[in-house]
């Protein structure tokens, strides 16, 4: 149960004068390791965190869609007849780029119900932490049972990502959905992204006496400008010239001969996703044979090829980074899509207080605004509540 269900209900019979037909929910996601490999075929280990959106729903019985959040003063209404990409702007495009979507995964959209539809969430918006997947990921749960789809859960990850691609723009991959509606608590979600086998694989830390500490510099991104798609485009382009399919298909023993034959930044490029996957990989070994407690410098790692080579990071999550580890973290990186956003420190518990007071000092000493730090925790994905 999460407190935002009242409200939800709440929100949805001051909106819409009737009760709704149930309740579902979708948690925000933080990426432990793995970024930027996710569209490469690759491999990542996000875990479902403990905010989530929640969505209350009702179905019409006519063709009528209406969407009402908390989050924006409007409420938009469109026909299902009218529902194409182009025709939706601004936050709408998650919830009923959903509901599109799902025309590629056996809804008939000339016959559906229209349906009305109040969200609320309290994952934070442009922290990094996939606001935008828990939206898609609790709207497709709902779509799938009061449309009777009977959908699986890999699938209405690939609705999510179909709807952030086509109707809100980005040319993301399957991570942020798959984490939210694949997560367990206390576990991270260990995804291959082209097969879309996962594994659920225990993260331990609170039996470690391990934090994880999000600083989120409030430095805002978007992946549906510009830096996102020129990274996947370049990825696209290393394998291209390396004759492969994706760079999934490039291990750590080809990155000789790449520098051979690819130009300078291309070859960076393609050096962070080929190490990036063999760190996810190493993560998870070392997460099982070992511990959590070994995991720090492939955090650490991961950072800095983002820095140097795959160059996704800004000043504030390096600051971010660097001290946080000078204060006691036994690892730390950016997570997500990066150029802003948040990064995440691990960090034995009784030094969460100091890590938190070191990097809210450093950021004032550098004159940049005043980061907001919290804890997640792992948690269950998207569910029906009720
Ligand atoms: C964003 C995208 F949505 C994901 O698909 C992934 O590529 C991530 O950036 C980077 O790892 O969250």
């Amino acid at each position: 149960m999460t407190d935002l269900l009242p409200t939800t209900r709440t929100g949805f019979e001051s909106r819409f004068n009737h009760a709704p037909d149930g309740l579902w929910s979708a948690p925000g996601r933080v990426n432990l390791i793995g970024e930027h490999t996710d569209y490469n075929d690759g491999f990542v280990f996000p875990f479902a965190i403990d905010r989530r959106t929640v969505v209350a729903l009702s179905l019409r019985s006519d063709r009528l869609v209406r969407v009402a959040s908390s989050f924006a003063e409007e409420a938009i209404e469109l026909s299902l007849d009218e529902l194409f990409p182009e025709n939706l702007h601004g936050w709408s495009a998650y919830p009923l780029g959903v509901a599109w979507a799902l025309g590629g995964f056996g809804a008939d959209l000339t016959a559906v119900s229209g349906f009305e539809v109040f969200i609320d969430s309290d994952v934070p918006i442009g922290a990094g932490l996939s606001s935008s997947a828990a939206i898609e990921s609790a709207v497709a749960m709902a779509l799938n049972d009061v449309w009777g789809l009977d959908l699986d859960r890999p699938a209405l990850a690939r609705v999510g990502q179909l709807a952030e691609n086509r109707a809100v723009g980005a040319p993301t991959g399957i991570m942020d959905q798959s984490a939210s509606l694949l997560g367990q608590a206390d576990a991270g979600v260990f995804l291959d992204c082209r097969s879309l086998h996962s594994e659920v694989i225990p993260l331990g830390f609170d039996a470690a006496d391990l934090e994880l500490v999000i600083i989120d510099t409030h430095v805002s991104h978007s992946h549906a400008t510009g830096g996102y798609a020129a990274r996947r485009a370049s990825c696209e382009a290393g394998a291209a010239a390396l004759g492969r399919p994706a760079l999934r298909d490039v291990s750590v023993a080809d990155l000789a001969h790449a520098e051979e034959i690819l130009d300078e930044k291309t070859f960076r490029r393609v050096r962070h996703i080929v190490t990036e996957n063999q760190r996810v990989l190493d993560t998870v070994r070392l997460l099982r044979e070992l511990g959590p407690t070994a995991i720090g410098p492939l955090l650490d790692a991961s950072h800095l090829s983002m820095r140097d080579d795959f160059e996704i990071s800004v000043p504030e999550l390096d600051l971010a980074v660097v001290t946080a580890r000078e204060a006691g973290a036994i690892g730390a990186r950016m997570t997500g899509g990066g150029f802003g956003g948040a990064a995440i420190a691990l960090t034995p518990r009784e030094l969460v207080p100091a890590v938190e007071a070191a990097v809210e000092a450093a950021f004032a000493r550098h004159g940049y605004a005043a980061p907001t730090m919290f804890l997640v925790h792992a948690a269950r994905g998207a569910l029906r509540e009720s």
